[in-house]
């Protein structure tokens, strides 16, 4: 009897539901073939360099979605979902009071952690969830409808649950089960047809679209999914050639001489999509909602904790370059990685773009090349044991003397989950309107404990998940000099 690994039942998933979103929002089809163009183009260009993050195989594949859900027990059962498919939750981010929106959810992404099942299909999700009981959001009459209303709806059919349990535990499921199991699963995440009550919708859309997005229908869909592009200026270029209206410049750090660190990414804006109302009176009627877009992305090299501090600084001194630029109090000042629009024109007095003034901070900054900022502890690295002709001298045990002294390689680790700031601009970008926010109010608990706790599964921490990649190749290398030196 065939059975169906976990990580070909990953793999089908993800191509199942690039297909169906292709079908549902066909400029993400030209988004796909564009990549793929564009990363085609790369290969050719750059040759073996060209995959020093991650193989063109994988990269082809390579997608990230995302979902909303409304309850803690929806997330459990999307847990459930993922983990037959080999995704576990990393990270937890806080969307509902960042430096450039308030969101009423926070999130975690699901993905695999061995380096092993990345290296098959790193198919990653962005799993937001409601909080209905932020008083900043919600008064205590709104909340208790919302979570009435979502306690009546079921986006998971008990059959797709059960074959789940069993795909994690066995780790593979039977080859009829497998095609039953992923044709139940895809079917969740499918925009429904049924009518949105156009009353209850419009109340929560006055909160936030966000809140309407989840709460006001009665199932989930996938917002977006993500292709990974190996040049993003180049897709960016492309994409506005074809006359898809790309809404900001690209999120995150800079185009620049010195190696990809992190994520940039970049979308457009969500498209107008026909959908059927129900009136107060009980007559359907067709309208439409914008909440479903295109976004790609390119990925770099992990950074570490210090890393991440350096890039949060390099972030902060290009914010303040512009303002200082532009002049009074910084008007119109965009983070780097800020969605909104007017962030695309902003600009310093002197006639430099956002990109430029970030690519002179990161010139300054940022050591441009992976052996610096391995040497540095910045990024994170595997080490590799490099050949090196017996000259009777003992090899060191620190980083920076085993690179100098030409006893080790280093070759990057990529980075596998989300920017915070990123993530807000994304929401954001996409919102119809700002909502209403009272700030005054207190916000409810919400920390990766919470998370953890609430889905009854390690929520892992990105960067322990790098360091014991990167200190299990160190430790081989330095085993392996122990012995012949
Ligand atoms: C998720 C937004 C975050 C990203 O790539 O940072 C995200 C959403 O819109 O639901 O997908
Ligand atoms: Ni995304």
């Amino acid at each position: 009897m065939t059975v169906v690994p976990t990580w070909r039942l990953r793999a089908a998933f993800a191509r199942a539901l690039s297909e169906m979103y292709g079908q549902e929002v066909p400029a993400y089809t030209t988004l796909v073939e564009v990549s793929s163009e564009v990363n085609a183009g790369v290969l050719r260009r750059d040759g073996s360099a060209a995959e020093r993050l991650g193989t063109i195989g994988r990269v082809t594949a390579e997608r990230h979605g995302a979902i909303r859900v409304g309850t803690p027990q929806e997330l459990r059962q999307v847990a459930q979902v993922f983990a037959a498919l080999g995704m576990y939750p990393v990270g937890f981010y806080d969307l509902r009071d960042t430096a450039s929106s308030s969101i009423p959810v926070v999130s975690t992404a699901f993905r695999p952690i061995e380096p092993a099942e990345l290296a098959l299909n790193p198919f990653r999700v962005f799993t937001s969830i409601l909080t209905p009981d932020d008083r900043r959001f919600f008064d205590a009459g709104l909340q208790e409808e919302l979570e009435a209303f979502l306690a009546r709806r079921r986006l998971f059919p008990p059959e797709l649950l059960a074959l789940a349990a069993r795909a994690e535990r066995e780790r593979e499921l039977p080859a009829e089960e497998a095609k039953r199991f992923l044709k139940l699963a895809v079917a969740a995440f499918k925009l429904s047809a049924e009518p949105v009550d156009r009353s209850w919708y419009r109340r929560l859309e006055a909160v936030s679209s966000v809140a309407a997005d989840i709460g006001g229908v009665t199932s989930t869909h996938v917002n977006h999914l993500t292709p990974r592009v190996l040049d993003i200026d180049e897709l960016y270029r492309r994409m506005s050639e074809r006359g898809i209206e790309m809404i900001d410049e690209i999120q995150g750090p800079p185009r620049w001489d010195g190696p990809d660190v992190l994520l940039r990414q970049t979308s457009f804006r969500a498209l107008s999509e026909s959908r059927r109302f129900r009136l107060p009176d009980g007559r359907v009627e067709h309208g439409s909602l914008s909440v479903r877009f295109g976004e790609v992305e390119a990925r770099g090299i992990a950074l570490t904790p210090a890393g991440r501090d350096l890039y949060d600084v390099m972030l902060s001194e290009v914010d303040a370059r512009l303002t200082t630029d532009r002049g009074p109090a910084g008007v119109d000042a965009r983070s780097a990685t800020d969605h909104r629009p007017a962030g695309a024109h902003a600009r310093a007095a002197t006639g430099a773009s956002r990109q430029d003034v970030a690519r002179e901070v990161w010139a300054e900054r940022l050591p441009g090349s992976e052996s610096e900022l391995a040497k540095q502890g910045l990024g994170y690295f595997r080490y590799r044991l490099l050949d090196r002709p017996a000259d009777g001298r003992k090899p060191p045990v620190d980083v920076a003397g085993l690179i100098d002294g030409g006893w080790a390689g280093v070759e990057p680790i990529v980075y596998e989950d989300f920017l915070p700031r990123s993530a807000a601009g994304i929401f954001q970008s996409n919102l119809a309107g700002n909502g209403s926010r009272d700030t005054a109010a207190t916000g409810s608990g919400r920390n990766a404990h919470w998370m953890q706790d609430m889905l009854e599964r390690t929520v892992h921490e990105p960067a322990d998940l790098y360091a014991a990649q990167s200190q299990e190749s160190l430790r081989h290398v330095l085993t392996r000099l122990q012995e012949t030196t």
